[in-house]
């Protein structure tokens, strides 16, 4: 089905997964991560899947979690709105993850592309974290997966300002394994899945698996953290007036409180 949110094509034992709201800049919204969700709890079951390869089509890759479905959560709306146990299902997903990025990638579109194993991104892409402009902060686990790969200097600079990086500092900061020209972002993703397809899959699984929990468990204070305070947010007057400003299409006024 085209309209549909998330297409889904499976090619020689690689799975790939097109987020599909490209009118809203493929924003997360909670159908969409729900939707993920399950097309990975699905893949993780079917040994014909060996790799999963993220993409968001030709102009973007997402924009963040869909900003209409958060702008009028409380603190406790957000540990009801279920979108945390969709993330962690992509996050506790079994086999290896290639995000494939052309165009943006911000706020938990980048927290999408770094809890993939690898990023492959064209030229003209760009990643943020532009949560403080909202009055909110990176909530899926962007200040520690950026830091870990970026270091804590150029971390803070994203979450602190929201403003951009380029592909090219991306990839020189070491966020990026691959930075190809925009129309061959796909097939160079395409070709890395299939190499690591071929290789034994007990072996890719337990060596996946070894890399990731070394990096993982230095991280989950922080991601404790971050998940407390991007939750306390949505008690300030802030998050209620950026995410206003953001939908109403103005400036926002904060008030520090
Ligand atoms: N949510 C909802 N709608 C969006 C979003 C979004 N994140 N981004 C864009 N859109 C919509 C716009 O409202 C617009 O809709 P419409 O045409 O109906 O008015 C349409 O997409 C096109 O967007 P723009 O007109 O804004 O396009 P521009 O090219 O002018 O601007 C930008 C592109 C700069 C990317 C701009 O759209 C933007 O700043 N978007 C928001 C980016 C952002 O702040 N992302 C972070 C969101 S918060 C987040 O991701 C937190 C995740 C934490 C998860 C925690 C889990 C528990």
């Amino acid at each position: 089905m085209p309209d549909d949110i998330l297409l889904t094509d499976l090619r020689d034992n690689v799975l790939i997964l097109t987020l599909n709201r490209p009118s809203k800049l493929n924003a997360l919204s909670p159908d969409l991560l729900k939707r993920l969700a399950e097309e990975l709890e699905a893949a993780d079951a079917d040994d014909s899947v060996k790799v999963v390869v993220f993409y968001g089509g030709e102009k973007v890759f997402a924009a963040g979690a869909d900003i209409t479905a958060m702008a009028q959560l409380n603190p406790t709306g957000v540990l009801q709105s279920g979108t945390r146990g969709y993330w962690k299902r992509i996050w506790d997903f079994g086999k290896p993850m290639i995000a494939a990025v052309r165009g943006i990638a911000f706020g938990g579109g980048c927290e999408l592309a770094m809890s993939c194993d690898l990023i492959v991104a064209s030229e003209s892409s760009q990643f943020a974290q532009p949560e403080i402009k909202l009055g909110i902060m990176p909530g899926a686990g962007g200040t520690q997966r950026l830091a870990a790969a970026i270091g804590p200097y150029r971390t803070m600079e994203m979450v602190l300002t929201g403003e951009p990086i380029s592909a090219q500092e991306a990839h020189d900061a070491g966020l990026v394994n691959r930075l190809v020209p925009d129309e061959k972002v796909l097939e160079e993703a395409l070709a890395l899945a299939a190499t690591i397809a071929q290789r034994p899959q007990v072996a890719v699984r337990l060596a996946r698996q070894a890399v990731r929990y070394g990096v993982e468990r230095t991280l989950l204070d922080g991601l404790k953290m971050e998940r407390r305070n991007y939750r306390m947010l949505y008690d300030t007057e802030d998050q209620k007036e950026g995410m206003a400003a953001f939908l109403e299409k103005r400036d926002p006024q904060f008030k520090d409180r």
